[in-house]
C-alpha cells in the first residue's frame, strides 16, 4: 500500500490489458506511475470472471499485446483460451514487465477530485484507507466492471446461495448434484450453462432474449500451429491494423446484395464452420444494414441450430421463427455444446417473455404463472452496467465541482471516447463512444493507451500541465458517434451497445461503430497531428511539467 499523499505523474486505475500496457509504457517513457487494482491479481475482467466455463471469444493470436518481449515468449494452448490460461498470460506479463512493483492490489479508487490550482487529481483509495495525488489519471476500468443485478422482488428472501457470474468466488462453488437456476443467456450465461449442465442435478435456464450463439470450434494450439503463428505474426499484426474490429479477418469485400443466393449460402456454410465470430464479423457487411439479407442469415443460423435441439418446446424458445432482433445486432456469443444441454431430462428453460419471474421465495423462484421452482443455487448471469458504469461508479469530481455521473446522467459526452470536458487530465480506455464493443482489450490498450501516452509526452515536451476537451469538440463527437450507430440495423435491438439493458439509462450510442481504422484517423490525423485539436492546453506557473 502506498503512503498518504504519494505523488505521481500518472495514476492508472485497473489491471487488465489496458492497465498493464499503459503502466509499462509510462515507465518506459520516464513517467512516474502507479496502478491501483481492486482485485487481488492482474487480469481485469479475467481476474473477476472465474465462473465455470469463462473463456474469451477472440481467438489467438489476436488476443494478445504486440510488444515482442510479451508474445515471443508466450505459448498459447487453445484457440480461444479459458480463464486459467488468460490469468497465466497476465502472470507472464507481470514477469516480463515487472509490473507488480508499481501496483497496489486490493485497492479500489473510490473517489477523485480535481484541484485546478495545482493541476492535479487527488485520489482516495478504499474509502479513505489511503490517498495520493497525480497530475494525470488513466482509467483502465474496462467496459464491464460494474455488475448488474436486476431488481427482482424479494430477492433477499431466497434461502439458498446466489452468485453473479462476474463476482464468482475465486475458490469456486460446489454445483455438483445441486439444483441450479441461471438467469440470463448472454456471453457469460451461455458459457456457464454449458458447464453447469454437466454437473447439476437439475438446471433451469431463465431466458429473456434468445442468444444466436455460434459454434466456437476450439482446438488446442499444436506445436506446429504455434510455430506457424509465430512466423506469421508480423503479417497478422499488419492485417489486424487494417480491420474493423482489430481481428485478423474482415468483412467480405463484396456486397451480399451483389451475389446469388447460392453464393451466399456457400459463404455462410464456410464461415459458420470456421467457428468463432466469422459468421458475424467476417461476413458480408450489408447483412447488418439490410433487413432481408439479415433475415436470410438468421434463417441459416436457425436451420443449423434447430437440428441440434430435439425438444420442440425448448427449440422454439432458443431459436424462434421470428428473430428476437436483427441477427448480429446484439453481442453474439460463442458456444460449445450449449444447445444440446436442452435435450436432457434434467435441464429446463423458462421463456421470461411469456412467463416472467414474479419474485423469489425462500425455496426458489416463482414465475408469473404461479409455479414455484425450487433451487439450491441461483446464478445471475445478468451482465453489467456496461461501458459507462465502471467510470460513473467512481465519484469523480471535475473542475466545476460536478461528478461524471451527474454529467452523463442524461447522455454521455466524450471527446474521442477518451476524455470528457470539465475533467482535465483524465483519460479512459475501452470506454464510451470508442470502438469498445467491436474491439478487444489488447486493441484498446495499444490504440488508446498508446494515444494517451503520446499526448502526455507532447505535453511534457511543450511544458503543458493541463489538457481539457472543449465542449464543442465533445458535442461534435457525440453527434458523429450517434449518426454512425444509427445507420444500420443495430438500434433495432435492446442491447447494452445502446444502454438498453439498464432500466432508466439513456438510450444512445455507447460505441463508435466505424471500426479502428476510421477511429485512428480521428484521434491521430484530426486531433494529435493538429496540435491536439479539440482540446485546451495550459501551463501551471512555476510548475515542473510532467
Ligand atoms: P450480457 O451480454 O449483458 O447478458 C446479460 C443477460 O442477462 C442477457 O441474457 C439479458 O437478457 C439477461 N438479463 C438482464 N436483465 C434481466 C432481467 N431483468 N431478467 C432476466 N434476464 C435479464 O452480459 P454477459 O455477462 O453475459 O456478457 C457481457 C459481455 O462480456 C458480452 O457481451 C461479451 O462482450 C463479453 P436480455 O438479452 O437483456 O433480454
Amino acid at each position: 500500500m502506498v503512503g498518504p499523499l504519494e505523488t505521481y505523474d500518472v495514476v492508472v486505475v485497473g489491471g487488465g490489458f489496458c492497465g498493464c500496457y499503459s503502466l509499462h509504457q509510462l515507465r518506459e517513457n520516464g513517467f512516474s506511475a502507479h496502478l491501483f487494482e481492486a482485485g487481488t491479481g492482474l487480469g481485469g475482467i479475467w481476474h473477476w470472471n472465474c465462473y465455470p466455463g469463462a473463456r474469451v471469444d477472440t481467438e489467438v493470436p489476436c488476443y494478445q499485446l504486440t510488444s515482442p518481449e510479451t508474445w515471443e515468449t508466450y505459448r498459447w494452448r487453445q484457440r480461444f483460451p479459458g480463464r486459467d490460461e488468460l490469468k497465466d498470460y497476465f502472470r507472464h506479463l507481470d514477469r516480463v514487465w515487472d509490473l507488480s512493483r508499481d501496483i497496489s492490489y486490493s485497492s479500489r479508487v473510490t473517489a477523485m477530485e480535481w484541484n485546478d490550482a495545482a493541476h492535479q487529481w487527488h485520489l482516495q483509495v478504499n474509502n479513505g484507507e489511503s490517498y495520493c495525488t497525480a497530475r494525470h489519471v488513466l482509467l483502465c476500468t474496462g467496459f464491464a466492471s460494474k455488475p448488474y443485478f436486476p431488481p427482482i422482488k424479494n430477492a433477499d428472501v431466497f434461502k439458498g446461495e446466489t452468485y453473479h457470474t462476474s463476482l464468482w468466488p475465486q475458490n469456486g462453488v460446489k454445483l455438483d448434484g445441486r439444483r441450479v437456476a441461471i438467469i440470463g443467456t448472454g456471453a457469460s450465461g451461455v458459457q456457464c450453462i454449458q458447464e453447469v449442465g454437466y454437473v447439476a442435478s437439475q438446471m433451469t435456464v431463465f431466458q429473456r432474449t434468445p442468444n444466436t450463439a455460434l459454434p466456437m470450434e476450439n482446438p488446442d494450439v499444436t506445436d506446429s500451429r504455434r510455430e506457424e503463428l509465430r512466423q506469421q505474426w508480423p503479417e497478422i499484426k499488419k492485417q489486424m491494423d487494417l480491420t474493423f474490429a482489430g481481428f485478423d479477418y474482415e468483412f467480405v469485400s463484396k456486397k451480399a446484395a451483389e451475389t446469388t443466393k447460392e453464393e451466399r449460402m456457400a459463404m455462410y456454410e464456410k464461415l459458420f464452420h470456421t467457428g468463432g465470430l466469422h459468421f458475424w464479423l467476417g461476413t458480408y457487411k450489408d447483412v447488418l444494414f439490410d433487413q432481408d439479407l439479415n433475415d436470410e442469415a438468421y434463417a441459416f443460423w436457425r436451420a443449423k441450430t434447430l437440428k441440434r435441439i430435439k425438444n420442440k418446446r425448448a427449440a422454439e424458445i432458443l431459436a424462434p421463427e421470428i428473430p428476437p432482433h436483427p441477427f448480429g445486432t446484439k453481442r453474439i456469443s460463442l458456444e460449445q455444446g450449449f444447445f444440446e444441454h436442452f435435450n436432457k431430462p434434467n435441464v429446463d428453460i423458462v421463456n421470461l417473455r411469456e412467463n416472467p419471474i414474479s419474485e423469489l421465495v425462500p425455496q426458489g423462484i416463482r414465475t408469473a404463472d404461479g409455479v414455484i421452482r425450487e433451487f439450491d443455487v441461483i446464478i445471475y448471469a445478468t451482465g453489467f452496467d456496461s461501458i459507462t458504469g465502471g467510470i460513473t461508479q467512481m465519484n469523480i469530481r471535475g473542475a466545476s465541482g460536478q461528478y461524471v455521473k451527474a454529467k452523463w446522467d442524461h447522455g454521455v459526452y466524450t471527446y474521442l471516447g477518451m476524455t470528457t470536458s470539465d475533467f482535465p487530465n483524465l483519460y479512459f480506455t475501452y470506454g464510451p463512444q470508442a470502438p469498445t464493443a467491436f474491439a478487444t482489450g489488447p486493441s484498446s490498450a495499444e490504440n488508446q493507451g498508446g494515444w494517451v501516452i503520446e499526448c502526455l509526452k507532447y505535453m511534457r515536451q511543450q511544458g503543458y500541465t493541463r489538457i481539457e476537451a472543449t465542449r464543442p469538440a465533445e458535442e461534435n463527437w457525440r453527434e458523429h458517434v450517434n449518426e454512425v450507430a444509427n445507420d444500420g440495423l443495430f438500434p433495432k435491438a435492446e442491447s447494452w451497445y445502446f444502454g438498453a439493458n439498464i432500466p432508466g439509462k439513456p438510450r444512445e450510442a455507447l460505441n463508435y461503430m466505424n471500426g479502428w481504422p476510421e477511429y485512428r484517423k480521428w484521434i491521430w490525423d484530426n486531433c494529435a497531428k493538429k496540435g491536439y485539436k479539440g482540446f485546451t492546453l495550459s501551463k501551471l506557473k512555476d510548475s515542473q511539467p510532467v
